[in-house]
């Protein structure tokens, strides 16, 4: 497969992406999360360099074919703190590397959350747990299932972005990214059709008020026949019935072959195309001995007043 996906920063635009995100550290009240903060981020996301931004707009505009760019050597810092260790961790303090995370994805688009999900938190932690190895969430180690983000969800993120802070001791942990437009081509036309109709629901976590009733019944390739969105979680999603069930394992079978696997270092950032790309994780092993494997995460909306009515007072966590 080719390299199109990777976008390199020079030494000097490296440097000035640093600059920017000392400079954001300084702005009061230093806390991600906070409205003034966060309009200054987006603000100064305009300072980012030129050919970064026309990459990330390139990017809005199409994420061509595997729905992922990936923008390496951003600035990481000297010295860092131990990797967090406890469940649910985010990062309120605007450090240069969540002002960084920061920064990319106000410049794509509006950093939004989910207020049942990590306290709501704009910046989120990835890092192992202890005891949660086996969970199929981003605290645990072993293979994380290809997914949609919170394919639940209607107003599911339309990119996410995960930047590397700390590999994980043998970097081995490869991010897995598979892109529906490859997959499509691969697919037989009825097993498209099947794909492309009401016949599969997705399971609401519990910190998101479910199971309230069945989940409704979605299709997990919509719009463009050619050219589909997908929505799918092979973990939580399930098929009504057998021909769908053939359906779903066809698909993931083709999508097996043209998954690729990222394996992250410091200053990588990520950004995955949630409409068209699934992701998930190679197993990794975690030692919790502060030195883990930690990627700072957002979530990226491109229609901001689409969630308005979910958004109290018009801020960027969604209820
Ligand atoms: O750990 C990873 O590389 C990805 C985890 C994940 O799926 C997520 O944080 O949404
Ligand atoms: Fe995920």
């Amino acid at each position: 497969m080719t390299e199109d996906h990777i976008f390199t920063l020079t030494e000097a635009e490296r440097e000035r992406t640093r600059a920017v995100a000392t400079a954001l550290t300084a702005v009061e009240s230093g806390l991600v999360d906070d409205r003034a903060w966060l309009d200054a981020c987006r603000g100064m996301s305009e300072q980012l360099p030129e050919r970064l931004r026309r990459r990330l707009r390139d990017f809005r505009h199409d994420p061509d074919l595997d729905g992922m760019l990936l923008v390496r050597n951003l600035p990481v810092a000297p010295a860092l703190a131990p990797t967090p260790t406890v469940p649910e961790s985010v990062e309120r303090r605007a450090t240069p590397a969540a002002g960084t995370t920061a920064l990319v994805s106000m410049q794509i688009g509006e950093v939004i959350a989910y207020r049942d999900e990590k306290s709501g938190a704009l910046v989120q932690n990835v890092v192992p747990v202890a005891g949660r190895e086996e969970q199929q969430s981003n605290a645990g180690s072993v293979p994380l299932e290809l997914h949609v983000e919170n394919a639940f969800h209607p107003h599911r993120p339309d990119m996410v972005a995960l930047f590397c802070v700390r590999p994980d001791h043998e970097g081995g942990a490869g991010l897995r990214v598979a892109s529906v437009r490859r997959a499509v081509e691969m697919l037989p036309h009825d097993i498209r059709k099947v794909l492309g109709e009401d016949r599969f629901r997705t399971e609401v976590p519990p910190s998101f008020g479910g199971p309230d009733g069945p989940a409704p019944q979605h299709p997990i390739l919509s719009g463009d026949f050619d050219d589909p969105d997908v929505r799918v979680d092979f973990h939580a999603t399930h098929p009504e019935d057998e021909q769908a069930a053939e359906a779903m394992a066809v698909l993931r079978a083709v999508l097996d072959t043209i998954t690729r696997a990222v394996h992250l270092r410091p200053g990588d950032l990520a950004i995955v195309d949630n409409r068209v790309a699934l992701h998930g994780r190679t197993h990794f092993v975690p030692r919790y001995d502060g030195e883990d494997r930690w990627l700072h995460r957002t979530f990226i909306h491109l229609d901001h007043r689409r969630s308005r009515a979910v958004r109290s007072g018009n801020g960027q966590v969604l209820s």
